[in-house]
């Protein structure tokens, strides 16, 4: 399963955006709160019309929301805790005026990207410092422990240097001695950039540069109004489609979080589609059928034969599986075969 961990300073819309994300408003006063999200995929909905099955299951990831970080927190917040399994970060940055003034008493999206991003840092070292501190404290001068020592201080000497962990070089054997360590400055990051109404669709010059920032480093980057899509989503479906359109929205930005945060570790969607139930699954890009199948239930993996194969533009094009087989355009495959974003698969196994 997909995890995610939402991060940022205070009031910048956190709590906002992951309760769009997961229709679920967390009680106040608690440092996090957890949730699942549902991917809206539109390809889901046009399988699901044309299987009409009974249950119909959208991919999904898992959303922690968290109290805003400020200065001086990384050291010392154990709330942090709460997100260190998380595979991605969707890293909020507050670009709108609001009627709540901003805690740093003004919009600097730049300065609070690197207040956060030197949090994580903080909080980083001070997991390496304990780990440290414990392995030089026993008094035994071998055991389990010492043999970390090289690599602990080998990642605390790039930590001072205020560099992430993504970006130092490590053997495998050092990998291996760090096992059970994970760094918040080795996860991926989703920006999301939270702007007023008024600056949607416009690109200030700190948004050039936060941009040219995220895709160095290999992440994503999207800008969205948290507080108008709230809005939006109170109103009838048929008052949203109008309202986006008014605003030019293509699609709400919420929607695009889900699936940015797939691409940004990524991951693509296949489909099983029958009477019963019309279900998206995420697969590693570069997966093959037979992780496709271990996906949706060990024994299909254990047991796998072969795995029918159709393409969802296939099957949307020309109406039907029949058609599609008809065709040729059908395929039976090996457990070698790399599955493709939009697959429709069907496993053939026998246990
Ligand atoms: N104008 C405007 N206000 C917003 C937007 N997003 C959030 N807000 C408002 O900002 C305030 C803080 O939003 P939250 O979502 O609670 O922010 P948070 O990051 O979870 O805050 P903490 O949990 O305290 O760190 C609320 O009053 C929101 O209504 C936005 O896009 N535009
Ligand atoms: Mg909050």
């Amino acid at each position: 399963m997909l995890t995610c961990g939402i991060v940022g300073l205070p009031q910048s819309g956190k709590t906002t955006l992951f309760t769009l994300l997961t229709n679920y408003t967390p009680p106040e006063g608690k440092p996090s709160a957890i949730a699942m999200a549902n991917v809206p995929d539109s390809r889901v909905d046009r399988l699901s019309a044309m299987y009409q099955p009974r249950k119909t299951v959208y991919g999904q990831i898992q959303v922690t929301d968290l109290a805003g970080l400020s200065e001086g927190t990384g050291k010392s917040a154990a709330f942090l805790d709460s997100i260190r399994p998380a595979q991605a970060l969707i890293h909020v940055i507050r670009a709108f005026e609001g009627d709540y003034p901003h805690p740093l008493g003004s919009i600097d999206p730049i300065r609070d990207f690197n207040i956060v991003n030197h949090e994580l840092l903080l909080a980083d070292m001070a997991l390496v410092e304990t780990r440290l501190d414990r392995i030089k404290s026993s008094s035994k001068t071998k055991g389990p422990g010492k043999e970390q020592l090289p690599v602990l201080e080998k990642c605390m000497e790039h930590l001072l240097d205020e560099k992430p962990m993504s970006l130092l070089p490590l053997t495998e054997e050092e990998q291996q001695q760090l096992q059970g360590l994970i760094f918040f400055t080795d996860k991926p990051q989703l920006l999301v950039v939270n702007l007023d109404e008024a600056d949607l669709g416009t690109t200030p010059q700190w948004l050039d540069k936060l941009m040219a920032i995220s895709q160095e480093k290999g992440w994503r980057l999207l800008t969205l109004s948290a507080q108008i899509e709230k809005e939006i989503s109170q109103l009838s479906t048929e008052e949203q489609k109008v309202f986006l359109e008014e605003l030019n929205i293509l699609e709400p930005g919420t929607a695009l979080v889900a699936r940015e945060a797939y691409t940004l570790l990524g991951l693509i969607a296949f489909f099983t589609v029958g009477s019963d139930e019309v279900r998206a699954w995420a697969l590693k890009q570069g997966g093959t059928a037979v992780d496709a199948a271990g996906t949706i239930h060990s024994d299909l993996a254990r047991g796998f034969i072969r795995a029918d194969v159709l393409s969802y533009e296939d099957l949307i094009q020309l109406g039907s599986e029949a058609a599609v087989k008809e065709k040729g355009l059908a395929q039976l495959v090996g457990k070698d075969y790399i599955v493709q974003d939009g697959d429709i698969v069907h496993i053939r196994f026998n246990v």
